[in-house]
């Protein structure tokens, strides 16, 4: 088993809602839920909307490899109705968006895929709710 750390966001429709139905999907088609922070509104970052997000973070556990999670979560993002993806840094509204922030110990620097995630500590909107599921623990001492 495999432990990984998704980060989650939403600034369409019903965003609350959202990622709960993306949870839900996680937890059906990567794996087991262990750990969920609770959702946060936060301002765009990096562009301009009028849409506040809702953010959050889960831990899963996966029998998954990092680029078969990859697959599986652009697949709940599409399922959800996400069209566009973002291209150099030009983000945009979505109805979901999905991250891969770590997975277990290891590094990947593939063109489309880095992990861990490269801007997890630039961003308050990802570093809050994965502070709050480590718990103060150390996230390589963290046992479920
Ligand atoms: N995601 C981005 C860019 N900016 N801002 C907020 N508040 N929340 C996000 O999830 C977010 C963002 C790129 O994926
Ligand atoms: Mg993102
Ligand atoms: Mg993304």
């Amino acid at each position: 088993m495999h432990t990984v750390y998704l980060s989650l966001g939403s600034n369409l429709g019903n965003r609350e809602e959202n990622l709960r139905k993306a949870i839900v999907e996680i937890g059906k088609l990567v794996g087991e839920v262990v750990r969920q922070s609770t959702f946060y509104v936060t301002e765009p970052w990096g562009f301009e909307s009028e849409n506040l997000f809702a953010n959050a973070a889960v831990c899963c556990m996966t029998e998954y490899s990092p680029r078969e999670v990859l697959m599986l979560t652009q697949g709940i993002e599409r399922k959800m109705g996400r069209s566009k993806k973002s291209v150099d840094g030009h983000y945009s509204d979505r109805v979901i968006d999905i991250d891969i922030l770590y997975y277990d110990d290891i590094t990947v620097n593939d063109a489309d895929l880095k992990i861990p995630h490269p801007h997890i500590h630039e961003r308050e909107f990802v570093m809050k709710p994965l502070k709050e599921i480590f718990k103060g623990e150390d996230r390589k001492t963290q046992r479920f």
